[in-house]
């Protein structure tokens, strides 16, 4: 899944751009005086090409023993009760043997640790920002009131603290946390602030799914950098307007990793962390494997897969059968975009738990009711660099775009508006819910997105359709998770009431 471009001549470019320079358009237009539009378009074009030639990732070499983040131990000793303290700060990581690479963190240097949750936890976390800019602590994928989202709103300055509470009411999934300033997520997540959080219920626990941490249930945050000559972090040297893509991959901050697993099923929990790099997660051999979980739930059943596209943010859990491997096979996860090897296996000779995967895991369904509900809102998403837009306009903290009421569900359409360059693949992301995904382009969704989803891709001239229900109050962000797209403004504001 290729961000698409099309190649257009440079004469049916102009053609095009004197065409839409001239008429009248009833369309929502980006912000943009039609004075100023010859200068974008050059701008634009630049830019667009500059990102057409994404690097591709180095391969990992194998070195490294994955680093597997800690969990978080909890301080309350009451049982349904979890009291966490998760500190944002400044830190420095030998990512480079012998070089310490300034880095941030949450309650470390680098990334942050696992928080781990069962539903129906009330759950207290105290946040602190020892940075020295301002930060928010926001939940992804978790179903909470607006007050504890983390949005733009919720910022602390340096050296401040805010205590949050809510409970868990939602089902087993792979979430995760990070920064969420006005204008300034995609520098704070660029340079380490990011980290995940597991929700078990009963339900999960019951599955007999490989479950032992850091041993056959491996969280895996997926990244890419670029170094300078000092082996530091610049974002604004790194930063590309149209999403910001680096040449060296990291895995859970490991640079070369390799994991080494035991003979058995091995369940990989996937996130995309990246500020705008899309992967499509593939086996050197072409084998297949099963995902069992998407962005907010189990799926069903599991769905056999030979790839997968994850865009920034998206979440899923696969499993890898090596029961039947050793030491002398060569298997490793690469990126089927650009053909680079992420993680190498290495496989031990110890046999592990010999384990079937369930035929059901859960009840997830979309009701007639729900594909018969007409379209409630419309969303559409347009531009490029930072001119990008919904429904022509950007980001304003005063400004409610939308509202909804509490526990309704209504469809929302998103459609992905093709630019005079064709236009790219947007993540698109709601705050605060969970939400199922009824149609693309009419179309039923592919088996392995029939599940709960935070964030989906868009791809150029596509709409889908999204049924979304909010359990809670409060007021909500919905934008593109290409990073830089929404620090230049791609975000809108729910009111939940
Ligand atoms: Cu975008």
């Amino acid at each position: 899944m290729k961000r698409k471009i099309l190649l257009l001549s440079f004469i049916s470019l102009m053609t095009i751009f004197i065409l839409s320079a001239c008429a009248t358009n009833d369309e929502p237009a980006p912000e943009e005086d039609s004075d100023s539009m010859g200068e974008a378009m050059d701008h634009d074009m630049e830019g667009h090409m500059d990102h057409d030639e994404e690097p591709n990732l180095t391969d990992s070499t194998g070195e490294n023993e994955l680093e597997i983040p800690a969990a978080l131990g909890s301080e309350s000793d009451k049982e349904d009760e979890v009291a966490y303290t998760v500190r944002a700060q400044k830190g420095e990581t030998e990512i480079f043997d012998g070089t310490k690479t300034k880095t941030l963190g949450y309650n470390g240097d680098f990334l942050g640790p696992v928080l781990r949750f069962n539903k129906g936890d009330k759950v207290k976390i105290k946040t602190i920002n020892d940075l020295d800019e301002e930060t928010t602590f926001h939940w992804h994928g978790l179903e909470v009131p607006g007050e504890a989202d983390g949005g733009p709103h919720e910022s602390l300055k340096p050296g401040e603290e805010k205590v949050i509470e809510f409970e868990v009411t939602q089902e087993a999934s792979t979430l995760w946390f990070h920064p969420h300033p006005d204008g300034e997520t995609a520098e704070q997540v660029y340079n380490g602030l990011a980290g995940l959080i597991y929700i078990e219920d009963n339900n999960s626990e019951d599955l007999g799914l490989p479950d032992k941490y850091g041993e056959n249930d491996i969280p895996l945050i997926f990244q890419d950098k670029t170094f300078d000559d000092e082996k530091q972090l610049n974002y604004s040297a790194a930063m590309n307007e149209d999403g910001t893509v680096g040449d060296t991959s990291l895995i859970n901050g490991t640079l070369n990793p390799k994991l080494t697993v035991n003979q058995e099923k091995v369940r990989l929990r996937l996130l995309n962390g990246s500020n705008a790099r899309n992967y499509t997660f593939k086996l050197n051999t072409g084998d297949s494997f099963e995902q069992i979980a998407t962005d907010g739930g189990m799926l069903n059943e599991p769905e056999k897969l030979n790839e997968i596209t994850l865009t920034p943010s998206e979440r899923a859990e696969i499993v890898i059968d090596f029961s039947q491997l050793d030491a002398e096979d060569e298997l490793a996860l690469i990126n089927d975009e650009d053909g680079s090897t992420l993680l190498p296996f290495e496989v031990s000779d110890q046999k592990g738990e010999d384990s079937d995967l369930p035929d059901k895991m859960n009840d997830f369904s979309i009701t007639d009711e729900e594909k018969n509900l007409p379209v409630a809102k419309k969303v559409e998403l347009y531009g490029m660099m930072d001119k990008v837009t919904i429904n022509g306009k950007k980001f304003d903290p005063d400004r409610i775009d939308f509202t909804q009421e509490q526990g309704d569900t209504e469809v929302w359409e998103i459609y992905n508006k093709p630019d005079e360059m064709g236009g790219m693949v947007h993540p698109f992301h709601i705050h605060g819910a969970q939400y199922k995904v009824l149609s693309r382009d009419g179309e039923e969704p592919p088996k392995n997105e029939q599940g709960w989803k935070d964030t989906i891709s868009v791809e150029p001239d596509e709409t889908v359709k999204v049924a979304v229900q909010f359990k809670e109050k409060g007021v909500y962000m919905f934008h593109c998770h290409n990073l830089e797209h929404e620090d230049n403004g791609m975000m809108g504001q729910v009111k939940v009431e």
